[in-house]
């Protein structure tokens, strides 16, 4: 038996490693990947990750970026004594975590007085909601509470659950899939302690409401009302528990999922609505309810081919529910109103256009109360005394996802996800690059691909498939969804990343159908069905129902439906480009910032613990950049660390540094590591860091340190540097 090394396992605990032929770092792999030797192969990286993931070590860095594999099971490492371990300690003293990253963000907010923000990627099902809820955790739990607003950590907290029962739901991919993105501002005063919070919202996937693919729930609310609201609740509100009675609920055939508790959800959501002091919470759950009994409204249709509402009773109740007349409610789901020369006139709608009526108040209903409560949540997290503190924003959107009938939501989705690469590829080149600089150090350029190409398709103003979609919305009784697959096919055909069942030379590609187009994204080729884009980027709302609506009791409903909105005859902004305007708001925040990065891997589709696929895990690696991202990071060096930090780790190697060096940082590095008999090339002095080249150097290093102080306790020392 040979002694090896160090480690701290999951529980913390610090032991000597002492193995014979399969050594700690082959059995665990390296906590960072600029570690390894082979930093060019993929396949050492994906080994690293799997050897890791075997150990339950699910966290690596890539330098200062959070690499993580969702575990699929609980793991004991995110306890209040796990955080503590993780307080004031530098990225490498310790095994990665993502309370690591929560830590050094927020001790770079401090020291450097700088926003900052924490930008979580990967695809559906990843980990990224786990994740900025655990670091949303970290906060609560370990800084320091303001005297006023002793209860805003909890307030933070119970946001989550409130916004994931009205925003996510169970789809093929996950569970706890959510349906809307997310970006959190937590706010903290000059002390450090957290003192607000602001979230904004981006498109809820509202046609979740009405539709569910197969295999899939609708939002989470719904069920946990069902199951967890009590007899006298669900009477007042006409409801029966059984989910399999309404329209809206039973298109996926899926009323219950094992992994979740809808009864116990409920009581956890109504606890943190009255946390978050919430006083609506009746009017809520009306609307709620409206929205189910709107779905079972049924047509018929008459001898002249009007439409008619068969279900009298229904109709009532939704109406009693939203607070709105019940003749002028039936009147505006089966007639249209249209203003011709100045004349009003009414039209009966057909069986097809009141059902799509319906559908349309249902998603707007539900849509809108979804802001809404963004918004209270927001009052009840507001700043109430500004003390000049900063701010770190989580990022945790919808992650990218290809589905066996991809449309409109999945359009935006995957546009999103995007974006979101875009930025990363440009801040971390860009700061990896401008630390080169700034230590005087030379670096050579790094091939990568650059998706701008992919979002200007998307997006450039005229040209982009957004501006094309809005071109054909525009033309109200001439276009259709048919026709706007053609104007892409015109416009856009040729282009590298822009397919249609159409070839160049004229004939027709077999295996695309003629409804199709299919988008080259980053992370995988999407196939995404015209049918339904139109309408969606519509978004609209007849004249009459909105009349209607905005006449509402329900105080969350006259808030929703403004009066304005029906005299303004003005087209407000459609669905599409104002997600596109949205995001570019969104870009400007983050740009703004000090970014960290956490970059989430699915380890299997089946949801399954212990699960390594190897093949969906290489694709990620691949589309997220992560070699890339290694190779630029090491640009000639595996390792980089500030002067202090250096000194104070390895002084006791040399007689002339320890127990205190009392020159310049820099004279004391260079005697320690000529001391050490570093050769000239294996490291570079910057201006305040050292540069190592070889993984190796700094193994034999570490090894001398633990021959000779095998007593050290990792968490002491070197407090509060960032690396
Ligand atoms: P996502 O946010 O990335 O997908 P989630 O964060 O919802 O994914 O994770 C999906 C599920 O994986 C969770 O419900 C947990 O069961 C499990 N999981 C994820 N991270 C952990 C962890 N650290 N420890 C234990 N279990 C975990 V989407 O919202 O679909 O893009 O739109
Ligand atoms: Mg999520």
């Amino acid at each position: 038996m040979r002694y090896r090394g160090r480690e701290v396992d999951v529980e913390g605990r610090v032991r000597l490693v002492m193995e014979s032929a399969l050594t700690a770092r082959d059995r665990v792999g390296v906590q960072d990947f600029v570690l390894l030797e082979n930093y060019n192969s993929e396949a050492a990286f994906i080994e690293n990750l799997r050897r890791r993931f075997r150990e339950n070590l699910i966290y690596t860095y890539i330098g200062s970026v959070l690499v993580s594999v969702n575990p699929y099971k609980e793991l004991e490492i995110y306890s209040k004594q796990q955080m503590e371990r993780y307080r004031g300690v530098s990225f490498y003293e310790i095994s990665p975590h993502i309370y690591a990253v929560s830590d050094n963000t927020y001790r770079a907010m401090r020291t450097e007085r700088k926003d900052q923000c924490i930008l979580i990627s990967g695809e559906s099902g990843a980990g990224k909601t786990e994740a900025s809820k655990k670091i949303l955790l970290y906060y609560a739990v370990t800084c320091p509470a303001n005297d006023h607003m002793a209860a805003l950590g909890d307030r933070l907290l119970q946001s989550n659950p409130v916004l994931e029962a009205f925003g996510n739901a169970k789809t093929l991919r996950n569970d706890n899939s959510s349906r809307f993105g997310k970006y959190m501002d937590v706010q903290f005063d000059f002390r450090g302690a957290p003192v607000g919070g602001h979230i904004l919202n981006y498109l809820l996937e509202k046609s979740r409401v009405v539709h569910q693919n197969h295999g899939e729930r609708n939002f989470h609310i719904f069920y946990q009302l069902l199951d967890g609201g009590d007899d006298d609740l669900l009477n007042t509100l006409g409801l029966d528990r059984n989910p399999q009675n309404y329209n809206y609920l039973v298109k996926g055939n899926c009323p219950r999922v094992s992994s979740i508790s809808d009864k116990n959800n409920w009581k956890v959501v109504m606890k943190a609505l009255s946390v978050i002091g919430f006083t609506e919470a009746e009017k809520l759950l009306n609307v709620i309810a409206s929205v189910l009994h709107l779905g079972n409204a049924q047509f018929g249709e008459g001898e002249e081919g009007e439409t008619y509402i068969t279900t009298e009773t229904q109709i009532a109740n939704v109406a009693k529910l939203l607070g709105v007349d019940g003749s002028a409610l039936t009147e505006a789901l089966t007639h249209k109103k249209l203003t011709a020369k100045g004349e009003e006139m009414i039209s009966p709608l057909s069986f097809e256009q009141a059902m799509s009526a319906r559908d349309a108040l249902a998603k707007a209903v539900y849509g809108r109360t979804f802001t809404w409560l963004v918004e209270k949540l927001n009052q009840s997290l507001a700043l109430r005394v500004h003390k000049g503190g900063s701010v770190i924003g989580l990022l945790d959107i919808y992650g990218f996802e290809v589905l066996q009938h991809n449309s409109f939501e999945q359009f935006c989705i995957n546009y999103c996800n995007e974006k979101l690469q875009q930025l990363f590829i440009e801040l971390t080149l860009r700061s990896e690059q401008e630390e080169y600089e700034t230590e005087g150090i030379a670096w050579e350029t790094v091939q990568y691909f650059d998706n701008k190409i992919i979002c200007d398709l998307i997006e450039e103003k005229h040209k982009g498939i957004i501006s094309i979609l809005d071109e054909e919305c525009l033309r109200p009784g001439e276009a259709c969804d048919i026709s706007f697959l053609e104007k892409l096919e015109d416009r856009l055909g040729g282009h590298p990343h822009f397919v249609t069942h159409k070839l160049a030379n004229g004939k027709t590609r077999r295996v695309m159908s003629r409804e199709e187009f299919r988008l080259l994204h980053y992370a995988g080729e999407v196939n995404y069905n015209v049918n339904g884009f139109l309408d969606k980027n519509n978004d609209s709302l007849s004249r009459n129902l909105k009349e209607v609506m905005c006449q509402s009791e329900n105080q969350i409903l006259s808030y929703c439906f403004r009066r304005e909105e029906v005299i303004d005859q003005k087209r407000s902004e459609m669905a599409a480009s104002q997600f596109k305007n949205s995001l570019m708001k969104l870009m400007e925040i983050l740009m703004s910032k000090e970014p960290s990065y956490v970059r989430c891997i699915k380890p299997n589709d089946a949801k399954q613990p212990g699960k390594f696929d190897e093949v969906l895990v290489r694709h990620q690696v691949k589309y997220l950049g992560l070699m890339e991202n290694l190779r630029v990071r090491r640009a000639g060096f595996a390792y980089r660390r500030r002067f202090e930090a250096f000194l104070q780790r390895y002084k006791p190697l040399c007689p002339e540094t320890w127990p205190n060096w009392h020159g310049r940082l820099v004279d004391g590095v260079s005697t320690l590591v000529n001391h050490l008999g570093y050769k000239p090339e294996e490291y570079k002095l910057g201006r305040s860091k050292i540069f190592i080249r070889f993984p190796k150097t700094l193994f034999t290093t570490e090894d001398m340190l633990e021959a000779k102080r095998p007593d050290i306790v990792i968490q002491s020392g070197w407090r509060g540097m960032k690396a």
